[in-house]
């Protein structure tokens, strides 16, 4: 048998790969339509999702948290069978970043990327190029999508394509895209009333607890002088 062709009882197993809050476990939701149930990964100690499709077994890895310490992303990889296929998530907003950090974990294992938040991204005639470029280039299947709405289409290359998973060339240095979204600030962030938010929001229920302890007094008061009251006379 050739190697380069694992036979599908070989190759069902299908492991999420990305760093964290990138849509892995929403993208395998919209994919499979199931709830995961939980169970350590190949006996090691990580604790990973697990989805059963009727095809396949996906695999939600912990996202990888790149500048941390990332031991349990590495004791997953270490778990990786030569036959499983990989689904790597790269977020669009930081393709370059994302793609750059993951491509050399997965080197020489088979698999299909997933750009996800694409909605975040303008889709023009540049965009998509540069992601023509890097299916051509690298020979992989890459999809571009909006993990919360996923399309029948999108579904269907997806799952199409992971029945024939193309090898992650390892010398492949995909050119860059250049761009870079910033997530929104939140209010907490806002470097004027960020730090009055923040304040308020320690501050709000220590405020409630003694407003509703006084109330309550304020309240129980009378009902308990009423009912002590005739007790104390008669001593
Ligand atoms: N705009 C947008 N939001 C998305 C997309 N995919 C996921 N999200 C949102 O991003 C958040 C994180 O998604 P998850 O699927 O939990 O991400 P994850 O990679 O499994 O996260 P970890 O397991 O913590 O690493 C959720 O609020 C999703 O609704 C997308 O393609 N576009
Ligand atoms: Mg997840």
């Amino acid at each position: 048998m050739n190697i380069f062709t694992p036979s599908k009882l070989e190759r069902d197993c299908i492991v999420v790969i990305g760093k964290e809050s990138t849509g892995k476990s929403q993208l395998i939701a919209a994919l499979t339509g199931e709830t995961p149930y939980s169970a350590n990964f190949r006996g090691s100690t990580v604790t990973c999702d697990t989805y059963q499709s009727e095809a396949y077994t996906f695999i939600d890895t912990p996202g990888i948290l790149y500048r941390s310490d990332s031991v349990t992303t590495k004791k997953a990889l270490r778990q990786l069978q030569e036959n499983d296929t990989v689904l790597l998530i790269v977020k669009a907003t930081d393709v370059d970043r994302d793609l750059a950090d993951l491509l050399p974990l997965v080197a020489d294992k088979r698999g299909v990327v997933a750009i996800t938040f694409w909605d975040k991204v303008l889709s023009t005639v540049h965009t998509q190029q540069v992601v023509l470029e890097w299916t051509e280039t690298s020979n992989l299947s890459i999809v571009t999508v909006d993990a919360r709405h996923l399309t029948i289409e999108q579904k269907d290359y997806i799952l199409a394509s992971l029945q024939e998973p193309h090898p992650f060339p390892a010398q492949w240095i995909p050119k860059r895209a250049g761009w870079y979204i910033q997530p929104q600030p939140t209010l907490l962030e806002h470097p004027r009333i960020g730090w009055l938010l923040a304040i308020a929001l320690l501050l709000i229920p220590a405020i409630i607890a003694v407003w509703g302890a006084n109330s309550f007094a304020t309240l129980a008061d009378p009902i308990v002088q009423n009912a002590v009251a005739p007790i104390i006379k008669s001593l």
